[in-house]
């Protein structure tokens, strides 16, 4: 079986190296870039200073002063907490062959990044810079409140503390920073956002990889926006118990058709109601019948949004699956993720047709996209950080509207169910029976917050 990954191609290993002020976003940055690439089965990991200086001076009082470059005993703490960040980077790329190593510190003068410049081409692997520079006093000070307000740093302090606190260890860190620049970092691969991206500097981009980080990064940007995320109302072949195939909407499938739009306005709230959605939907006669009443004037058709193709198995039922390709049906029960039905695709190959959409989609202001079930379990396992093996078992019922909106550090989640009744199309490990028998995986809570940092990282 094929198996894409660019990794394979080219067998870099590529350490992004943060670069920049506190408070410019940095973290997050990287935190998606992990999140994206995990997506794509590319095996990345994070190595937060921070952290690591928390973990060292966990009994410290951690505050402003702490970062005063004067301050001796700060310098040795946060000296270690860097040194041991490399350390455990560099273990994990040779033991657990990482392939993207991010360090997410502020390394704020040459001499620092020299000496990580240093330890990755001794090592082999490509070194990256990735500067997010900003001067927009606006931007910095809703970056601030995002991160006092997150910040294990100031759990335990006022509003008004943690503002003047972080703004004084900003200050100390520019009183040693150098940014990076085309004439005398000129022998770097360096990616420097400038304002988040009004303004992009590109320097020496040489592999693949590093230029899907660059793409991928390229297209953020920090808007606050919501994702709506629906599968389309029931349809007659649900009502069969087949799947594939190209049916209608059911009856009760039109009666939520004709009920999304009112769910959706609910669910925006009075001081929203007139947010423009873009509409996005597959090319298939149920999604599109699903979108038919919304009032919005964007609606686009994606192929890349159509349902697992499950080529011989189209049109059959479950049971019908077992009886004829027995084998099948337990490959699939085995590795939900890899299987691939004869002549048709696998959770894998749905992941890498929907990369161009997660692409768009970060570029995208708000927006509603109605699609199917294994085609939304990839898109939601890319926003909510879930692992392979647990995506393709999500339960996601129809009828019911998921809004994401992703926060600097997290991403909130909640549903709406229509009260329209449907049948289950959620079929268990090991059965051909439809229906939920225990609880699903995943979002089966109806309003979770869930914190990047806190979720696992996908193998
Ligand atoms: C629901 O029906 C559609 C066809 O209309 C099918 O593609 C989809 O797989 C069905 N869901 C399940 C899990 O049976
Ligand atoms: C779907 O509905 C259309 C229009 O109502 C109808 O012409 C068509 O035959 C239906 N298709 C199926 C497969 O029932
Ligand atoms: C929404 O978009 C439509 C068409 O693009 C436009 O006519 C309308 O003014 C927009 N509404 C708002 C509130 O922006
Ligand atoms: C957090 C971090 O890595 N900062 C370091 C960047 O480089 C300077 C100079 O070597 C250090 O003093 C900082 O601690």
């Amino acid at each position: 079986m094929p198996v894409y990954s660019i990794s394979h191609v080219e067998n870099v290993r590529v350490c992004v190296v943060m670069v920049g002020l506190p408070a410019r976003g940095k973290s997050l940055i990287a935190q998606k870039i992990v999140r994206y690439l995990s997506w794509l089965s590319i095996k990345s990991k994070c190595f937060n200073v921070g952290n690591y200086r928390r973990e060292i001076a966990s009994d410290v009082v951690v505050n402003a002063e702490f970062f005063d470059p004067r301050n001796e005993e700060g310098l040795k703490t946060r000296k270690e907490a860097v040194n041991r960040a490399i350390t455990d980077m560099m273990n994990w790329f040779s033991e657990e062959n990482g392939v993207v190593g991010i360090l997410d510190a502020t390394n704020s003068t040459k001499a620092r990044r020299d000496r990580i410049l240093k330890l990755c081409r001794e090592n082999s692997i490509e070194p990256m810079f990735l500067e997010s520079y900003c001067d927009d006093q606006d931007l910095i000070l809703q970056n601030i409140i995002d991160v006092k307000t997150t910040s294990p740093d100031y759990i335990d302090t006022s509003n008004e503390f943690a503002t003047d606190d972080f703004l004084k260890r900003i200050s100390y860190y520019e009183e040693i920073y150098e940014t990076m620049d085309t004439k005398s970092d000129s022998d770097l691969t360096f990616i420097k956002l400038v304002n988040v991206n009004s303004q992009i500097i590109l320097n020496r981009i040489e592999s693949y990889l590093e230029s899907r980080i660059v793409y991928y990064v390229m297209n953020l940007h920090i808007k606050p926006r919501c994702i709506y995320l629906s599968r389309h109302g029931e349809s007659e072949y649900n009502l069969t118990g087949q799947i594939g195939g190209d049916s209608n909407l059911s009856e009760r499938g039109w009666k939520y058709a004709k009920k999304l739009p009112e769910l959706v306005l609910k669910s925006l709230g009075e001081e929203n109601k007139h947010t423009n959605l873009t509409v996005w939907t597959s090319t298939l006669k149920r999604t599109q019948q699903t979108s038919s009443f919304l009032p919005y004037k964007r609606k686009l058709q994606w192929k890349a949004l159509d349902e697992l193709d499950a080529g011989e198995c189209d049109g059959m039922t479950y049971e019908e699956i077992e009886q004829n390709f027995p084998e099948d049906f337990k490959a699939r029960d085995d590795d939900k993720y890899e299987y691939r039905y004869r002549g048709g695709e696998s959770y894998r190959d749905i992941v890498i047709r929907l990369e161009p959409i997660i692409m768009e989609l970060e570029r995208q202001e708000n927006i509603l996209i109605i699609t199917h079930q294994a085609v939304l379990r990839c898109l939601y396992a890319y926003f909510m950080n879930i692992p392979q093996e647990e995506s393709p078992w999500m339960s996601i019922p129809l009828h019911t509207l998921i809004k994401l909106e992703p926060r600097a550090y997290s991403t909130l989640v909640s549903r709406m169910k229509a009260d329209i009744p449907a049948v289950s199309t959620y079929k268990e490990k090991g059965t051909s029976q439809l229906g939920e028998f225990a609880s699903g995986t995943g979002i089966s809570k109806s309003r979770d917050l869930i914190r990047d940092s806190e979720l696992v990282t996908p193998k």
